[in-house]
């Protein structure tokens, strides 16, 4: 009855793959937008956050996930879960996979400790995406970091799995390979109407959109254990007369003697990090960010299901 280009798609596809393969980085890419953070340390993405990409008479709704490691504590199971949840309800589930240390492994380089572990961590979702019974779309990233060619053994191999569909050679970084990448998401998900307005571009509230960019500020600024161990809240958000929105944000640490890391001398550490953190924020809404950063000492944060239930994690794992 209606002819078929008529028709719009519409779908999830989550994204998911070892902490630190790139997934963020490249939802932020399909998006064309910021939505996650991103940094060069492993588990920076807590809980799954939906960005949103229209290509094609298509809307893909790409779920970025926590990345999937062997896990202890409870808040990194709650992640793990969660990014797991994700993938078995989605349309299309796109493993990423940093390429470098399968590429070093077949041209028999030596291995970092970092590579050994993530690829351990690879395979652990490739178990998974077993245990569900899926078929997966990889994206075997950051190819910028050798000669293309290099990656051709390595598609072979991971082609004889036998869990993918296939397999994209991209750089989320630089947009290599993307569009291809973008241009079979939008042929993958299912006819359907728009789920969201055609102009958003990202299901997040604003409000935690903030703590994540000043979270991101504090990972990259701060080092060893302490990024694991703190959160940012946004306690209070005021529209001011001016057109300006007044923010305050509590970071909260598990340990008193993080204080002065965080604070650093003379306040000069968080002063930076707030900068930072208001400068990103006063491009995202186009407007004057006034941003007030305090330190919160929480030693049971991580244990509180406050904490955990209005990210959409789940607190009894
Ligand atoms: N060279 C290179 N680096 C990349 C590429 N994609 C991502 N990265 C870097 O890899 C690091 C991790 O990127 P993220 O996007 O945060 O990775 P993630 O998979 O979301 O990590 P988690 O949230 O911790 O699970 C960052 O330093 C990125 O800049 C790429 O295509 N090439
Ligand atoms: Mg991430």
């Amino acid at each position: 009855m209606t002819p078929e280009t008529d028709q719009t798609r519409a779908g999830f596809v989550a994204v998911i793959g070892a902490p630190n393969a790139g997934k963020s980085t490249l939802v932020n890419r399909l998006v064309g937008q910021k939505v996650a953070i991103v940094t060069q340390k492993v588990q920076t993405t807590r809980f799954p956050v939906r960005g949103i990409a229209m290509h094609n008479d298509a809307q893909i709704v790409l779920l970025d996930t926590p990345g999937i490691f062997k896990t202890k504590r409870r808040l990194d199971r709650a992640m793990v879960k969660a990014a797991l949840a994700g993938a078995e309800d989605a349309d299309v589930i796109l493993h990423v996979i940093d390429a470098t240390g399968w590429v070093a492994e077949i041209l028999k380089r030596p291995l970092t400790g970092a590579q050994k572990k993530s690829m351990d961590d690879d395979r652990r979702v490739m178990e998974d995406l077993k245990t569900l019974g899926r078929k997966g779309i990889l994206a075997l990233n950051k190819i910028d970091e050798f000669d293309h060619l290099e990656i051709l053994p390595v598609i072979q191999k991971l082609n004889e799995e036998g869990i993918y569909s296939e397999i994209f050679p991209i750089s989320a970084a630089n947009g290599d390979g993307t569009a291809s990448l973008l241009d079979h998401l939008a042929s993958l998900v299912p006819e359907s109407p728009y789920l969201y307005d055609a102009e958003q571009t990202a299901d997040l509230p604003m409000r935690l959109l903030a703590s994540e960019v000043t979270r991101e500020k504090l990972m990259l600024r701060l080092h060893q254990e302490l990024p694991y161990q703190l959160m940012v809240d946004t306690e209070t958000w005021e529209e001011r007369k001016d057109g300006s929105v007044k923010i305050q944000q509590a970071v909260i640490i598990g340990r008193e003697n993080h204080k002065s890391m965080v604070l650093g001398k003379g306040g000069q550490t968080i002063k930076e990090i707030g900068k930072r953190a208001r400068e990103e924020l006063e491009g995202m809404l186009d407007r004057k960010v006034h941003l007030f950063l305090f330190v919160k000492v929480d030693e049971r944060w991580m244990e509180k299901r406050d904490f955990y239930t209005p990210l959409g994690l789940d607190f009894d794992v």
